[in-house]
């Protein structure tokens, strides 16, 4: 029996390409926590836990993901069976309740090491791949019309990405409806504009937000109520042609046959992380697929690796109607992958490698290392 020998942790910390401006906080960089898991035949997987803005969005920080990994979830995995994956989920739900971002790290090294040691790659242990690449969005968030715009143009001209999210809820709704429909109307038919609220409308907001929104030639509009209000989320489903998606709500299995059967959403944002890790994740589409609610591919601005993760889940995923925004890892100014993923002809493309597709660079990681990494031994 192969087991978890030893987990290392690191916190990368990378500014972004710009200040990324969301609702619940403007971002200047991102901290990816790294975890490398060693085993007892040599072998090795790595993981990612990424969140945004600190605690700005959710309820793990970085700090908190190294933490719940180090002190409780490291020590209860180590001489572990390390290709019983369902055992290992099992007992980290038990050791550490909630945390679903640490959890899926883990899950992530231990799907990587578990198909690098078959030889394979995770989609193909997942059953298949059913795309080798997948429409992906990119979000304007400059904070600024004109600047949002210039963005759209040239990921146009380079054929990056066709699908635009905007980042509103800052503003007040009048003010963001303006901003959208500007960028709607440079934009035009050579590419879509969606939004993402981030829980910032109060059911009145939405009302009238929804309406105006889809008025402007907006196709979605993600989360527009807090992640509690539920009831409020199917009266705009209901009451609105415009396709309106959850994100945040979607903690994992039971939130989405919570929502699914509320009928409180047209589409699910997949988030590995969000949802617990991909198996979880894999749930949580399943029961999206059986009521009918459409899918999107979310990020929570993860890097290369979780980006690679959510890929070899994604892909095997016969509709993908909603495409994906797993744009990660161009919104750092710095790469931590020996070969980035591939972004061309408006698509992210499945990583071609053994496991989860990705090696990392370690002179990169050494680089934004924030402290140097700790190790749970056995
Ligand atoms: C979110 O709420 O979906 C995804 C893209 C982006 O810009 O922010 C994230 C988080
Ligand atoms: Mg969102």
């Amino acid at each position: 029996m192969v087991t978890i020998d030893k987990i290392t942790t690191r916190i990368l910390d990378i500014p972004t390409i710009r200040g990324h401006v969301l609702s619940v906080t403007t971002m200047l960089s991102q901290a990816l926590v790294l975890v490398e898991m060693r085993f007892s035949d040599g072998s090795v997987g790595i993981g990612e836990g990424t969140t945004i803005g600190g605690l700005n969005y959710c309820a793990e920080s970085p700090e908190s993901i190294r933490s719940a990994i180090d002190t409780y979830l490291a020590p209860a995995l180590i001489g572990l069976d390390a290709d019983n994956l369902n055992a290992a989920r099992v007992l980290m739900e038990k050791v550490a309740k909630g945390n679903p971002i640490a959890h899926c790290a883990l899950e992530m090294a231990l799907w990587d090491g578990f198909a690098r040691r078959r030889d394979m790659a995770v989609h193909e242990m997942l059953g298949g791949a059913q795309h080798k690449a997948l429409p992906c969005a990119w979000t304007l968030a400059s904070g600024n019309s004109e600047m949002d715009i210039a963005e759209a143009e040239e990921m146009l001209a380079t054929r990056r990405h066709r699908i635009f999210k905007l980042k509103i809820g800052k503003r007040d709704v009048a003010g963001d409806v303006a901003h959208v429909a500007a960028i709607a109307r440079a934009v035009g038919d050579r590419g879509e504009v969606r939004v993402d609220v981030n829980q910032a409308w109060s059911l009145q907001d939405a009302r009238y937000g929804c309406r105006a929104l889809q008025e402007a030639g907006v196709t979605l509009i993600e989360q527009p109520l807090r992640m509690t209000d539920v009831e409020g989320m199917a009266k705009l489903t209901e009451g609105f042609e415009v396709a309106i998606m959850a994100d945040e709500v979607l903690q994992g299995p039971l939130d989405a046959m919570r929502v699914a059967r509320a009928g409180a959403a047209d589409v699910f944002a997949i988030k590995i992380g969000q949802s617990g890790g991909l198996l979880r994740a894999s749930e949580v589409m399943s029961i999206a697929q059986a009521a009918g609610i459409a899918l999107y591919g979310g990020t929570m601005l993860e890097a290369g690796v979780s980006t690679a993760a959510a890929m070899q889940l994604f892909s095997t995923v016969e509709q993908m109607r909603w495409g994906t925004e797993l744009f990660g890892p161009l919104l750092l100014t710095d790469e931590i992958l020996q070969t980035p993923i591939e972004y061309k002809d408006f698509m992210i493309h499945l990583p071609q490698g053994k496991g989860l597709g990705v090696d990392l660079d370690p002179e990169q990681v050494a680089k934004y290392d924030r402290d140097n990494g700790r190790t749970a031994l056995r």
